[in-house]
């Protein structure tokens, strides 16, 4: 088990910011007790999405989730505290908000809408180097 101090980005999607649910997201990271570096409200550019997610290009669900992504506008937050990555990856629940188990912020807000591509409310990095990377492209300003 590893106890560094690390960060992570973690975004409010357009569907979470549109139902009014950024202030439940942040409560539920102080509760568990991480800390807030920054926040920022914005509506991505289809540039930004490419970077973010470029691991992804090509994938089938690619093209509706850069489209969803840029339809509004979401909250981008830099949590940080000892193993937030896994730490907010376990708060999110699984990508699937169907199956999210009840408890975790998928699960408890989240459903199948019938839309082109899965609307989970949340992004959290998945990995020290994503978080890196991902804080680099959301606050380009803020100090390491
Ligand atoms: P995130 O990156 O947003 O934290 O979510 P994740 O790691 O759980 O999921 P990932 O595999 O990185 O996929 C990124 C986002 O793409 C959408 N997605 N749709 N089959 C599908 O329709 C599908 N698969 C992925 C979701 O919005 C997912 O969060
Ligand atoms: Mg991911």
């Amino acid at each position: 088990m590893t106890t560094q101090t690390e960060r992570s980005l973690v975004l409010v999607k357009p569907d979470g910011f549109a139902r009014g649910l950024s202030g439940e997201v942040l409560r539920r990271i102080e509760a568990k007790g991480y800390t807030l570096a920054a926040l920022a409200v914005t509506t991505p550019t289809r540039e930004q999405l490419a970077e973010h997610y470029a691991e992804h290009e090509g994938k089938p669900f690619y093209e509706p989730l850069v489209e969803f992504m840029s339809s509004g506008q979401v909250t981008a937050v830099v949590i940080e505290g000892n193993r937030c990555i896994e730490g907010f990856r376990a708060l999110a629940g699984a990508t699937d908000p169907t199956a999210a188990l009840p408890g975790t912020i998928r699960g408890d807000l989240g459903r199948d809408w019938g839309k082109k591509v899965q609307e989970n409310i949340v992004h959290g990095s998945d990995s020290p180097e994503s978080a890196a990377r991902e804080i680099a492209i959301w606050f380009p300003g803020l100090a390491t």
